[in-house]
């Protein structure tokens, strides 16, 4: 769907926060996503504050934040209503998925409540995708069709194993789950990834690309990073960036950068394709 804009993937789209997502990547123009990883509940709020405008989603690892309290999600929802932006829980699920039920819905975290939008690994197989499915999908869910799933596909971490069958089971299991699953972190498109679930009709899944850095190759542990352009021409449809954005002495002009960059990668594919 390379060839689509985000405004008519909106309208196509059978899932909501899908399509709330499109919209508002239209809308204020932006497929950046702050990863906001730091570890104050007042550092995070005023990321929030400060780039909602320029952002489609922001990622949080709540568990990083030393002064957790459950007042910051209302806070960090009334932003995400104010600014326009879906809020995405970076929490990499990896276990059974009796386990992965009661750390999504639930919990010290209740991040059912509050993310939009949460991600697991492929690594305990189908289940844990099946699992969540589930919650998400019961009677009983309180957040029924606002809640959506990404498979984590690949890794930008060097030595990842995140590659081969285990890439291939995320796409396989993204077409089975497709109710709830809305598309991948990888770093590149999956489109040719070879499974053995056919492709769905007008299957459409929202490829989101961490690892994104304009002014960096990588760190001293094991990241490595690719610019906003690349990652747009590799397939994303977002660009996922941290340290890039907020560790740096202008947060709000650095995100501008890469919104402007995202933006016109995102213009040029439009019109190639
Ligand atoms: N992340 C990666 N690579 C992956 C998956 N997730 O970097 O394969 C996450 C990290 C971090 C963010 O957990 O929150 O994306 C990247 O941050 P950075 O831009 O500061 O490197």
């Amino acid at each position: 769907k390379y060839h689509l804009s985000y405004g008519e993937r909106a309208k196509q789209h059978l899932h909501p926060v899908a399509r709330r997502l499109f919209e508002i990547a239209q809308e204020k123009e932006t497929n950046v996503v702050v990863s906001a990883d730091v570890t104050t509940a007042g550092e995070l709020l005023d990321l929030a504050d400060r780039l909602g405008p320029y952002i489609a989603v922001l990622k949080t690892h709540i568990d990083i934040l030393d002064n957790f309290s459950l007042t910051v999600l209302e806070d960090l929802k009334a932003l995400a209503a104010r600014h326009n932006f879906l809020i995405f829980e970076d929490r990499k699920f990896v276990d059974i998925g009796n386990t992965v039920q009661k750390q999504y819905h639930g919990g010290a975290l209740q991040i059912s409540s509050w993310a939009d939008i949460v991600n697991c690994t492929m690594l305990p197989g189908e289940g844990i995708v099946q699992a969540l499915a589930q919650t998400a999908e019961g009677d009983n869910f309180p957040y029924k069709d606002q809640r959506a799933l990404l498979i984590l596909a690949t890794m930008t971490s060097k030595g990842s194993l995140a590659t081969g069958e285990y890439t291939k089971l995320s796409v396989e299991c993204a077409r089975k789950y497709n109710r709830f699953v809305i598309g991948f972190v990888a770093s590149k498109s999956l489109a040719d990834v070879e499974t053995n679930v056919a492709p769905l009709e007008n299957e459409d899944f929202v490829l989101f690309t961490t690892g994104v850095n304009m002014a960096s190759k990588g760190d001293k542990l094991g990241q490595q990073y690719q610019t906003p352009q690349s990652a747009v021409e590799a397939g994303a449809d977002f660009i996922i960036a941290g340290r890039g954005i907020y560790a740096v002495p202008d947060p709000v002009a650095s995100a501008k950068a890469y919104k402007e960059e995202g933006w016109n990668a995102y213009l040029r594919r439009l019109s190639k394709d």
